[in-house]
């Protein structure tokens, strides 16, 4: 695969072996929860201390996973291919950056940090938000999970579609394509010469076939693709 630019998109399928919870599939987060309440604008707005707690909780479990052979296969892509590689997570956890992954776009924000709604400071956050404690950057009471949520911009989108326009091979990984703009991506990597390739535990229905579906979990298909 040398000299080939490569962007790998993933989702929760990546991070389903090592313990947290995917969206959209049985025993996923959205059984216990409904979407509207916990991962929108509004829903905050409502009653922003279950949402608090909803993250907090996330953000607690994180401390007890640990990145699978998936991740880890993905850091060696990177460690082989240099700057030629870009990792897009929707994935809010940290286990890519904790298997050794450096060029990472967590276009979906991170569990790990805050963000203040009042000056834009996204500090790294390791306790709870319930409560409100105060922005570390300017003293005001109005932290929230740096998350992205529905009806919000992802962040780093301008960096994210230069590279999927720009790639030789684009790789979806885990990721149910339920979600725009993540789920164009595909569409527009092939529209611009990419070759495609689904890795997922069962292949999705694409609005775009992707070129090549390779089926099983990640911890398994991912290293033998990239090894
Ligand atoms: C395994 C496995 C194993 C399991 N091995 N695989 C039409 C067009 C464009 C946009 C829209 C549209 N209609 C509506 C919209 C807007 C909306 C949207 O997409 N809605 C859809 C419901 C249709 N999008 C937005 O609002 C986004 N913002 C936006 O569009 O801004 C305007 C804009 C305009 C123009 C250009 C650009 C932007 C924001 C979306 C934010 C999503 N946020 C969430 C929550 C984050 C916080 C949190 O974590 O709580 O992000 S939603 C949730 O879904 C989370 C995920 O990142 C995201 C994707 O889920 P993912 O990762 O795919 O997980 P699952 O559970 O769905 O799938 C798991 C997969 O793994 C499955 O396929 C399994 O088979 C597989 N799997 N085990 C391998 N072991």
């Amino acid at each position: 695969m040398d000299g080939m630019r490569i962007v790998v998109l993933t989702g929760a399928g990546i991070s389903a072996e090592s313990g947290v919870p995917t969206f959209r599939d049985a025993d996923g987060l959205w059984e216990g929860h409904r979407v509207e309440d916990v991962a929108t604008p509004e829903g905050f707005a409502r009653d922003p201390d279950r949402v608090q707690r909803f993250y907090d909780e996330r953000r607690r479990a994180l401390a007890a996973v640990e990145p699978n052979a998936a991740h880890r296969a993905l850091a060696r892509l990177e460690g082989a291919l240099g700057d030629d590689v870009l990792v897009v997570t929707q994935n809010v956890d940290d286990l890519h950056e904790r298997a050794g992954s450096v060029n990472l776009v967590h276009m979906h924000g991170e569990l790990r940090r805050a963000r203040c709604a009042a000056c834009g400071a996204r500090p790294a956050w390791e306790g709870d938000l319930v409560g409100r404690p105060a922005c570390p950057a300017c003293g005001r009471r109005e932290l929230r999970p740096d998350v992205v949520w529905f009806g919000e911009l992802p962040y780093e989108l301008d960096r994210i579609e230069s590279a999927v326009l720009a790639c030789d091979a684009f790789a979806a990984i885990g990721t149910s394509g339920a979600v725009y703009p993540a789920a164009g991506y595909a569409a527009l990597a092939a529209a611009f010469g990419a070759r495609t390739m689904e890795l997922n535990l069962l292949p999705t229905a694409a609005d775009v076939p992707f070129d090549e579906v390779r089926a099983g979990p990640a911890s398994v298909i991912v290293p033998r693709w990239v090894d």
